[in-house]
């Protein structure tokens, strides 16, 4: 099996889990966080500074690296981890979500989705079994089945038939997949926010036996408390044994709600992505280091954090990065978020292990929002 979760602890209290997820490319210990790196690229981060803030696992994405370099270029260069020197784990997601956020013009049917590139312009199809083949070429650890997220908010007739849509297309997936040794296929739940659609949902998608299952539709623009509140219709349904992987959640709070409702792995852009706009997540709340507030502050960003960021520079010379457009800038902010949101999670799995997560949210919660809630 090319990928196996090891459940080592449950919550007496919460839904939180501890447990192990083993790849081709290294064990990650879960919960998790999973920088992106959608260009074969944490931007701005190079594969040793990644492994040194204890990145264990990074994201990857079957659209932008379909449509440039392409798969074959890939392949050719002896799949996605030698291409871009990653020796650790690689979960590649499958490119209908980003078909649908990024690409012009897209028609959904049952064979799959046209659309025209975002690049180019050029008439582009992506259909299960092309999403597999292109994943297969990549070569990541993990692999996404081709889904369909509908937007927030969606009639329930249109949910039910992109629900029922995804389950035909992951049994199309599973037929498509060459690799299963090598690569681990997780199917994903869809069913917006419809309890009784989430419920049918992860009933299609947990009668395959899979060695993953994702959460998908979630994140897209609804309330919190929806979100929350999904996740509870979810988690309890889907089996102990296999790893749950919430897609696209990466806020701090989510991420401690999350794991307190049973999730396993998480990943989304926001660390990367405020990053490089100058905002930082730190102990105490967001610091947007470009502020002129900051401009006589030689203190580091964090005093509780030990990144190379916060031991090396004040927020007086990120500041400083920022306004002259020196792209250090960038690259100290970015380490420092991944290693803020990746510390977090090292701090609720020990949290999990001492049986102490829902003292280490409130207590986080009120550093980080002036709050517990
Ligand atoms: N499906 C896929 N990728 C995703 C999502 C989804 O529903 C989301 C939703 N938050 C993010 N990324 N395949
Ligand atoms: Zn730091």
């Amino acid at each position: 099996m090319a990928v196996r979760y090891e459940l080592i602890k449950t919550c007496s209290q919460t839904g939180a889990r501890l447990g192990r997820l083993h790849t081709p490319h290294g064990t990650i210990d879960t919960p998790a966080f999973m920088p992106v790196g959608t260009l074969a690229t944490v931007k701005t981060m190079s594969p040793e500074e990644l492994k040194e803030m204890g990145s264990g696992i990074i994201l990857s994405n079957t659209y932008h690296l379909f449509l440039r370099p392409g798969q074959d270029v890939v392949k050719e260069a002896g799949g996605l981890h030698q291409f871009m020197n990653w020796d650790r784990a690689i979960l590649t997601d499958s490119g209908g979500f980003q078909v649908f956020s990024l690409s012009d013009l897209r028609k959904i049917t049952e064979e799959g989705v046209s659309f025209r590139s975002h690049l180019s312009g050029e008439p582009l199809f992506i259909s299960p079994e092309k999403s597999i083949e292109i994943q297969n070429a990549l070569g990541a650890d993990i692999i996404m089945a081709f889904d369909e997220c509908p937007p927030y908010p969606a009639d329930r007739d249109y949910v039910k038939q992109s629900m029922e849509r995804t389950y035909r297309w992951l049994k199309r997936c599973v037929d498509a997949h060459q690799r299963p040794e090598e690569q681990g296929l997780f199917g994903i739940v869809q069913g917006g926010m419809y309890g009784d659609l989430r419920k049918e949902s992860v009933r299609q998608i947990t009668s395959i036996d899979l060695p993953g299952y994702a959460i998908g539709g979630l994140s897209v623009g609804e309330p919190k408390e929806l979100m929350y509140e999904a996740l509870e219709q979810t988690t309890p349904l889907l089996p102990t044994d296999k790893p749950r992987y919430l897609m696209g959640v990466g806020s701090p709070d989510a991420l401690v709600e999350g794991v307190l409702r049973g999730v396993d792995m998480f990943d989304c852009v926001l660390p990367t992505r405020i990053a490089r706009n100058g905002t930082t997540m730190t102990s105490e709340g967001r610091i947007v280091v470009r502020n002129a507030k900051y401009t006589r502050d030689f203190g580091p960003l964090d005093p509780e954090c030990d990144c190379y960021t916060c031991r090396n520079y004040s927020r007086a010379y990120l500041r400083h990065l920022f306004k002259a457009e020196e792209t250090l800038g960038l690259r100290l902010t970015t380490y420092h978020n991944l290693y803020f949101l990746l510390k977090l999670m090292e701090g609720v799995r020990q949290a999990i292990r001492e049986d102490q997560l829902q003292a280490f949210r409130d207590q986080f919660f009120t550093k980080y929002y002036g709050s517990t809630n």
